[in-house]
């Protein structure tokens, strides 16, 4: 139930593969906080899943496992509206209409778009063009005041603002004068960006085509080891100061996952290691990540057998977000000027 008192937080994940730790440590972590004191609505964006192509069959697999991840992580569906995004067409429409808001320069700057439509812009589908817009949609769909995001989705946010600023701009004289919140990112420090275990420089993603690249939730205590021990590094020993990490990606990332599981702040986990071996600091890299990540798997293999559950879940999530959904856009179809 809205609560309106409470800060409204909106934010969702998309169901495009095995989520991972970056996943977690970026965005869902702080989810699971937020929950205690905001209004929150957390979503499965399946209609930006769509961007790019996805077998239907593994998208509907997929769905159902970021409910799974979403629970197990600890999310409380008391607590919390979680719910699939297609399942509320206003999104759809609210997009329509921002994309009439939007301007063609402010999307050209999206550096995701050009990252991820790289030298085949021409053949890209237009959905991964105005995907800011569908997000912008998501958020202010429900007058959200906080997005917990992380460090890659920041320039979208940025955009969501200047969308829900000229819109209010653009119908004020109908209503429209501070009509939508602008809404802020919140963004954790550590986590913000956790990079791939195989190359410091590259974000850790779904889309990888190596597994040994990522940790993922359903990954065995043997399999996370491994891929430690795997995880690249450098023949240099670990520093003592932050300032030595920056022209050492690997390093600094494995340094900033153990900052973020173990709650400490970098300094300190390089005042514990520095000069010591990799191996040592590899172990308990390890030991830490199967003590945050083994709850939630065995979870998640409890959930698995429970699907009815989550469908329940999910439907108790639609309904309370299209009740919120559908007044905001009777009111936003009002100030457009839409309908009769
Ligand atoms: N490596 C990461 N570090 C920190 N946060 C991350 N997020 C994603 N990767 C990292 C955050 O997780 C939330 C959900 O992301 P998403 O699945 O909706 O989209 P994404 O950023 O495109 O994720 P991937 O894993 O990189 O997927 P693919 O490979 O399909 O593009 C977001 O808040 C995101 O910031």
């Amino acid at each position: 139930m809205q609560d309106k008192k409470k800060k409204i937080v909106f934010s969702g994940v998309q169901p495009t593969g095995a989520l991972h730790l970056g996943n977690y440590l970026g965005a869902i972590k702080n989810f699971v906080d937020l929950q205690e004191d905001h209004d929150c609505l957390y979503c499965i964006v399946d209609l930006h899943a769509v961007t790019v192509w996805q077998n239907p069959n593994d998208l509907k697999s997929n769905i159902l496992d970021v409910a799974s991840i979403y629970l197990a992580s600890g999310i409380d569906p008391k607590k919390s509206t979680i719910f699939v995004q297609s399942t509320v067409p206003y999104h759809s429409e609210l997009s329509w209409i921002l994309n009439c808001v939007t301007r063609i320069g402010w999307l050209n700057r999206m550096t995701q778009f050009k990252e991820k439509a790289g030298k085949n812009r021409e053949n890209v589908s237009s959905g991964l063009y105005t995907y800011p817009n569908l997000m912008a949609a998501d958020i202010l769909l429900y007058f959200s005041d906080l997005v917990p995001v992380g460090d890659d989705q920041k320039q979208h946010l940025e955009l969501t603002r200047d969308i829900a600023q000229k819109f209010n701009n653009d119908y004020s004289d109908f209503g429209g004068k501070d009509f939508f919140p602008i809404p802020n990112p919140i963004i954790m420090d550590e986590s913000s960006r956790v990079m791939s275990l195989r190359d410091g420089t590259k974000k850790m993603s779904k889309s990888d085509p190596s597994a040994m690249s990522r940790i993922e939730f359903k990954d065995s205590n043997d399999l996370i080891v491994k891929k430690i021990s795997k995880a690249k590094t450098d023949p240099l020993p670990i520093p003592n100061n932050v300032n030595d990490l920056e022209t050492r990606p690997e390093v600094h990332n494995l340094i900033s996952i153990f900052s973020s599981l173990a709650g400490l702040k970098i300094t300190t986990v390089l005042n514990d290691y520095s000069g010591k071996q990799f191996s040592e600091f590899k172990k308990d890299l390890s030991d830490l990540l199967i003590e945050n990540i083994e709850p939630i798997r065995d979870e998640l293999i409890r959930l698995d057998n429970d699907h009815s559950f989550l469908l329940d879940i999910l439907e108790k999530g639609t309904n309370e977000a299209m009740k919120r959904s559908s007044l905001n856009m009777k009111k936003i179809r009002d100030i457009v000027g839409l309908g009769y």
